[in-house]
């Protein structure tokens, strides 16, 4: 297991590398290429100089967080060979450049969502919200309206502004996609890219749908163990594996944490631990990454995940905003510093624990 951090970038982060390595126990990062547009190769020059930034500060690259996945290949567009083509080509380039992990996400339009993003906490933090009834069940013209004249009640953290100039070309291309098809491009996108993941070396983590269920009559596909399991089975390829985010999956509350994670264990590639409190069915906060003060049980997962032989990267996620800190929603300093600090002394526990 090595500990991670996610960090996006010199300009785009307000964390510094040099924060980041003082955390104990965090030995790398995850990072990415904000300034490549999706469906571009990313060159060499663009991972040899991250590498080489975050080298200089005494961490290592771990993988890359997102190499997001174009639409026409979601959507199995005329033109999606071209994009796998370069998607490849960029899986060539990591590889040789020794970067071995690649997270990903197959979600239609939009990346996380979250109903707020800010919310006041009793002692004193700000986190995040999920309310499904400002989310789930609003059509697309109510939800495109709302997001133009500001009056949300939901937010896009995890997502390129400009995409908004686009929504309803973007609703489209979705029209008439349903999940079986959303599989069934995604399991044509990964037949097609496995061979240069073997190759090079790439493997390949898809990180879940967060919310796990159809927002705004967009479709979902990877948001349970049958889900999962399928994918893992349709392209039974070592290189086609997960990003179990603990977070995501487990706001379904049918999602037995534990048990996929030990499922899961051998094909889980990065996992992104964090904790979240329930304040309905399907509504809930995010909680700070301890067990006690959320609903999963950390030790429990973690445990599960090293009984079942899991050896990817780590990373806390989400943490709330303390001690004054603003930043990035989700990706401060402070709180996901302690995370990674507890986290790291869940699994040490484990392991030792072992030979007592
Ligand atoms: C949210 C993140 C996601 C994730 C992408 C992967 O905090 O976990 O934005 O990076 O879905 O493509």
């Amino acid at each position: 297991m090595k500990m991670a951090l996610r960090w996006f970038g010199s300009g785009a982060d307000s964390v510094t590398l040099s924060e980041i390595r003082q955390i104990p126990a965090v030995g790398g990062v995850v990072s990415s290429f904000e300034d490549v547009p999706v469906g571009q190769v990313v060159p060499k020059e663009n991972i040899l100089s991250l590498k080489g930034e975050i080298e200089a500060a005494g961490l290592k690259l771990y993988g890359i967080e997102s190499i997001n996945v174009h639409d026409a290949i979601k959507v199995a567009g005329g033109d999606r060979d071209f994009y796998i083509e370069n998607y490849i080509r960029t899986i060539q380039n990591l590889g040789k450049n020794g970067i071995g992990l690649i997270c990903y996400n197959f979600m239609p339009v939009f990346d996380w969502l979250r109903s707020e993003l800010d919310h006041p906490c009793e002692d004193g933090s700000f986190t995040m919200k999920y309310e499904s009834s400002k989310i789930e069940g609003i059509r697309p013209e109510v939800m495109i309206e709302r997001m133009r004249s500001g009056s949300g009640g939901f937010s896009l953290p995890g997502w390129e502004p400009e995409r908004l100039n686009r929504i309803e070309e973007l609703f489209d291309l979705y029209a008439g996609i349903d999940g079986d098809t959303l599989l069934s491009n995604l399991i044509y996108f990964l037949k097609a890219i496995m061979p240069a993941c073997e190759k090079y070396g790439v493997k390949m983590a898809i990180h879940p749908d967060d919310p796990p269920r159809p927002v705004f009559g967009l479709p979902r596909v990877i948001y349970s163990p049958e889900s999962i399991r399928r994918l893992l089975n349709e392209v039974n390829d070592p290189y086609n594996g997960l990003t179990f985010c603990t977070g995501s999956l487990g706001a379904k509350r049918e999602n037995d944490l534990v048990k996929m994670a030990y499922e899961f264990a051998d094909r889980i590639h990065f996992a992104h631990l964090r904790n979240i409190r329930f304040t309905g069915e399907k509504d809930f906060e995010e909680a700070a990454h301890p067990s006690a003060v959320g609903d999963f049980d950390m030790y429990a997962i973690a445990k599960a995940l090293y009984d079942g032989g899991f050896d990817g990267i780590v990373r806390p996620d989400h943490g709330r905003m303390i001690w004054g800190e603003r930043a990035r929603p989700g990706y401060g300093l402070y709180d996901r510093a302690m995370g990674a600090c507890y986290l790291s002394g869940l699994f040490e526990a484990i392991r030792k624990g072992e030979k007592l």
